[in-house]
């Protein structure tokens, strides 16, 4: 009941809805309504009451509140049932633990994470309002071996999400960062279970610093926000909107053709490392390289210190620039 008054709140955004339409409409008394009205009220919805007019919902602070993104998505699969959370350990651990009752497109997001993860065990820190942190819980009917292309076209769907809202050049750092002038602004963490030939699910966590002020010092040199680079705040809602929407066409293209062409096209063009010399980080070996192509896998296609050319693929790799970050 509770959603369905925000529903209607929602639908009736900025102007009165009264007490007695709520109830013919949903068919519970008045006093429930009132009841809820206080519940939402509580957990930080503006609602604001008048005599006689009635329940209006008014600007809200800025939170991620699920029905704000739902109601915007409502052509999506992805992005029907999402889930939010004040606080949680990491939207991907959640997934993963509930992915057998989750639908297929859900999406998960909280205010911070207090053990957010990057690839093999590394921290991700993730403080409270200032950032994107969210998981989309898949369950493609596909091979595992096509799993790892969906760090693909979540970075090409944040990348387009991040130009079209902000206006800032962000570009894909192969295999799975978005950079803004050369220091990173997301991180994205694909995970995922199944059998030899069978993906039951794939969780993939996207983390973006969007309003954050200031790093630790250990993050400094490297990492950034949207708010410094552009230098004024911005609407997380309109960031996770754009990421869901570009995805699922991204991710439907792929599912009925069966190639990444549409997700490389973009992946190419904003492409941070293309026609760089770079180091290629796997565990403690590194070594340096011409990043010279993405491949119609996703592949990196590399020219090694004797010029010769090299598939790497995104599993386990890290990539540098010359002397720094990118
Ligand atoms: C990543 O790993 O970049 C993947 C990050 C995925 C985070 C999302 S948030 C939602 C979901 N839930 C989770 O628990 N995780 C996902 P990797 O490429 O391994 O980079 C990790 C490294 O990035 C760390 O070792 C730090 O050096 C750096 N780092 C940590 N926090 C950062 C931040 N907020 N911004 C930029 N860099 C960060």
């Amino acid at each position: 009941m509770r959603n369905r008054i925000l529903e209607e709140l929602y639908n009736n955004k900025g102007s009165y809805i009264s007490g007695e339409d709520l109830r013919i409409k949903l068919n519970v008394s008045r006093t429930a309504i009132w009841k809820h009205i206080n519940t939402l009220r509580e957990e930080g919805y503006n609602i604001e009451t008048a005599h006689r007019k009635g329940y209006r919902l008014l600007e809200m602070e800025d939170k991620l509140f699920p029905e704000e993104i739902k109601v915007r998505l409502f052509n999506n699969n992805i992005g029907k049932e999402v889930l939010y959370f004040e606080s949680i350990n990491s939207t991907n651990s959640y997934g993963k633990e509930k992915a057998d009752s989750l639908k297929s497109g859900t999406v998960i997001l909280s205010e911070e994470q207090l053990e957010g993860r990057g690839r093999r065990g590394k921290e991700w820190q993730s403080s409270k309002g200032t950032g994107i942190w969210m998981s989309l819980v898949l369950k493609p009917d596909l091979q595992p071996t096509e799993g790892v292309k969906m760090t693909q076209i979540a970075a090409a769907s944040v990348c387009k999400a991040i130009r079209e809202v902000t206006g800032l050049n962000a570009l894909i750092k192969w295999p799975n960062d978005i950079v803004v002038n050369g220091k990173k602004v997301c991180g994205i963490l694909t995970e995922m279970a199944g059998e030899l030939n069978e993906i039951s699910y794939i969780v993939i966590g996207i983390g973006i610093n969007v309003n954050t002020v200031k790093f630790s010092d250990d993050l400094k040199e490297k990492a950034t926000s949207l708010y410094i680079e552009g230098n004024k705040k911005v609407d997380r809602k309109e960031i996770v909107i754009k990421i869901l929407e570009e995805f699922e066409k991204l991710y439907n293209l792929f599912i009925k053709e069966l190639n990444l062409e549409h997700t490389l096209e973009i992946a190419k063009k904003y492409s941070a490392v293309l026609g760089k010399e770079i180091r290629i980080i796997q565990g403690k070996k590194e070594k340096r390289a011409k990043a010279i192509e993405i491949d119609n896998e996703g592949m990196l296609v590399i020219e090694n210190e004797n010029c010769n050319k090299e598939l790497i693929s995104s599993g386990e790799v890290s990539i540098r620039g010359e002397n720094g970050y990118i």
